[in-house]
């Protein structure tokens, strides 16, 4: 199916749109009207999520160490009382000490950011981060 096109004209002071073009062309695109459409793909994703509205995907990953007592455990138990919302899970044992963990989940914002914090702030977990992106319904390429 061939995408419809909307062509308007965008008033820009000179050097901002010489910065436009020099990070086009830093990041790959092709022309200036590809990096601008990722741009505002990138600012809706970001204000639907602050709505809450609808479904979101993303990623939550977590460095810990395996050997702080029940830590394991109560990882692994958050992660069975949401399995609803998580849709993949990898396991890396990164040195003697160290695991990271990287989830990959989709669904309703509010609960994803619920298991991310609880995930994040449980004791003996150093790092953690939730990256939201959007599940690609409703948002044109
Ligand atoms: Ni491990």
């Amino acid at each position: 199916m061939k995408t419809s096109v909307v062509r308007f004209s965008v008033s820009l002071p000179r050097q901002l749109a010489r910065e436009l073009d020099q990070m086009a062309g830093e990041k790959g695109y092709d022309n200036r009207s590809l990096a601008i459409a990722d741009m505002i793909r990138a600012h809706i994703v970001e204000h639907r999520q602050q709505q809450g509205r609808g479904e979101i995907a993303g990623s939550i990953t977590i460095v810990y160490d395996h050997h702080r007592h029940h830590l394991q455990d109560l990882l692994t138990d958050l992660q069975h009382e949401h399995r609803d919302v998580i849709i993949s899970a990898l396991h890396c044992h990164l040195d003697h000490d160290n695991c990271l963990e990287v989830l990959a989940v989709r669904g309703k914002a509010s609960e994803i950011k619920t298991l991310a914090d609880e995930l994040i702030a449980a004791k003996g977990v150093k790092h953690g981060k939730l990256t939201i992106t959007t599940t690609g319904e409703n948002l044109p390429d």
